[in-house]
């Protein structure tokens, strides 16, 4: 049968589901998407995936497989010995709240104003503005987030897929020069001491020395 597929850019939001794959030991193919070139827009790509996003996973039997959250929680399922879901309704509703509101609001309001400015708004002089937006929705997620799971390391004690969701925005945050709090700092430096962690940064291209 054949591998799953990832398509995936290096340091963007797929670190997150590359961390899961590599976490889970599952055997996949890479298939790099350079956005920049505008791989993600042409015919090819979107006859697999029309709404021109990665991550897309393309699971053994062929099924293409977009939107993080989804991606993650099939692999959560699609391997339970892992745990990576934990062990209760109450573990996969934590789960699914923190990654949403990584996913839909830290990325997709926040860090999107700061990436993709012009998108927000086409008048140049209105820039400053978005970008200060952007790093409002930020502060106030993760203020919230790193609250939410004070006095544990992982967000529902043991790691699951939340973690490596909440990990591309740290990661996005500290490359930014974005203040993180301080649990969500601590988790960001829990997470690179994972070898799977440290094994996608080094296959993705990073080099970075120490725990943080
Ligand atoms: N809602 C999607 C969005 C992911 C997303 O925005 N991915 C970015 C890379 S980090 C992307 O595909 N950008 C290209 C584009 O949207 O045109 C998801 O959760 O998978």
């Amino acid at each position: 049968m054949a591998l799953p597929k990832l398509y995936m850019n290096p340091g963007s939001c797929t670190t997150g589901i590359h961390i899961i794959l590599q976490e889970l030991d599952v055997l996949f193919e890479v298939y790099p998407v350079n956005l920049l070139a505008g791989q993600h827009e042409t015919a090819e790509f979107k006859a697999l995936n029309p709404k021109s996003s990665i991550p897309m996973l393309i699971t053994e039997e062929g099924r293409v497989l977009t939107e993080f959250q989804a991606i993650a929680w099939w692999l959560g399922r699609s391997y339970p010995q892992a745990g990576f879901l934990g062990s209760s309704l109450d573990d996969e509703i934590s789960i699914l709240e923190v990654m949403d509101y990584v996913v839909a609001t830290v990325h997709m309001q926040g860090f999107a104003r700061i990436f993709t400015t012009d998108k927000f708004s086409p008048n140049a002089d209105e820039h400053e503005a978005v970008k200060q937006q952007g790093l409002a929705i930020i502060a106030k997620a993760m203020d919230i987030i790193g609250k939410q799971f004070i006095g544990r390391e992982y967000v529902i004690g043991n790691f699951s897929i939340a973690d490596a969701a909440l990990f591309y925005v740290e990661f996005w945050a500290v490359k930014t020069n974005i203040k993180l709090p301080v649990n969500c700092m601590a988790h960001y430096q829990r997470m690179l001491k994972r070898p799977a962690v440290r094994q996608v940064l080094m296959e993705e291209g990073y080099r970075f020395s120490g725990a943080a």
